[in-house]
């Protein structure tokens, strides 16, 4: 059975191989992509949605714009990691994108897509800030009870990448992730906790050129930038490619092993603002709605994002 979901992202190195992974995967239905400013600002990850979009041949795909900015704090962008455009590249010519933006707001887009399809069978994947779906559910807060649940990248119940403890797309707009956290809706948070497990190594790399197509080699130019970026501002030898683990749960949720437990966002700490507090004291309770991300499957997580370029080659 095939799951339908909205992403909503922000474009972004593994915000591009999130979309590629969704949309090669026979087990989604890939109803749209919103976008989101976030890694960059909302005109140029835009932009970029609409690259990864002509590359990969999603001619018909519904792109639809959304915020410019978090509902409270000021926009804060990730150009050390993402560069100048939001999606630079090496050794790959980026061409201008044919797949056109749809018209109407992202925030309308969720709201519709939600009410016109029969209750529990649209799943929301937000991989950027959290402020479209925040909006979407104060607009309309019947989709809370519609959607069959939302599965995020953010945050992190042991570490951070924006501050000590926080992630950066809950660090940039903790006041949505406040709201996306304490809707009753059925939250996975894969977070830092688990992307961290997702290193595009240099034996994966090598998987992927060696299959010798424009969509592979789209995904080694982005490797290749994001490497140097995580190896010069973060450390890691290979980079972390968060956002598709969480298409990747949903296509096979054996790839992500996950714990129940609740979560709420930290929005007024001195030195942890942005903070996903998970609480792991005792046993979740019974209606806890919130689960966290824990251990990922790293050999079957790239066989599917390769299957996934095969497949939009
Ligand atoms: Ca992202």
């Amino acid at each position: 059975m095939t799951k339908k979901i909205i992403l909503d992202c922000d474009p972004g190195h593994d915000d591009a191989v999130a979309i590629l992974l969704a949309a090669g995967s026979p087990a989604i239905d890939l109803l749209g992509i919103t976008t989101i400013g976030g890694n960059q600002t909302l005109e140029k990850v835009t932009y970029n949605a609409r690259q990864v979009c002509t590359i990969a041949g999603l001619n018909e795909i519904a792109i639809h714009a959304g915020c410019t900015r978090p509902l409270v704090q000021m926009m804060e962008n990730a150009p050390d990691i993402h560069g100048d455009t939001g999606m630079e590249i090496q050794g790959y010519q980026l061409p201008e994108p044919t797949v056109e933006l749809a018209e109407g707001h992202a925030v309308d887009f969720i709201i519709d897509t939600i009410m016109s399809h029969e209750p529990g069978t649209v799943t929301l994947v937000p991989t950027g800030p959290l402020t479209n779906i925040a909006l979407a559910a104060r607009k309309e807060p019947r989709i809370v009870g519609r959607v069959a649940e939302v599965v995020l990248m953010g945050g992190g119940y042991h570490v951070g990448n924006w501050s000590a403890v926080a992630e950066f797309n809950i660090k940039v707009d903790p006041e949505a992730a406040h709201i996306v956290f304490n809707e009753l809706w059925p939250v996975t948070m894969v977070g830092l906790d688990l992307t961290h497990q997702a290193l595009a190594t240099d034996e994966v790399e090598a998987q992927i050129k060696a299959l010798g197509t424009d969509v592979a080699d789209f995904v080694v130019g982005l490797f290749g930038f994001f490497r140097k970026a995580y190896q010069d501002a973060q450390g890691f030898e290979h980079p972390p490619v968060h956002d598709p683990c969480a298409v990747a749960y949903l296509i096979d949720p054996t790839v992500v092993s996950t714990q129940k437990v609740p979560v709420d966002i930290e929005l007024n700490g001195a030195l942890t603002t942005g903070m996903t507090v998970a609480d792991f004291r005792a046993p979740a309770p019974a209606d806890c709605h919130t689960q966290v991300a824990v251990d990922l499957d790293h050999a079957r997580f790239w066989e599917l994002v390769i299957d996934s370029i095969k497949a939009v080659s």
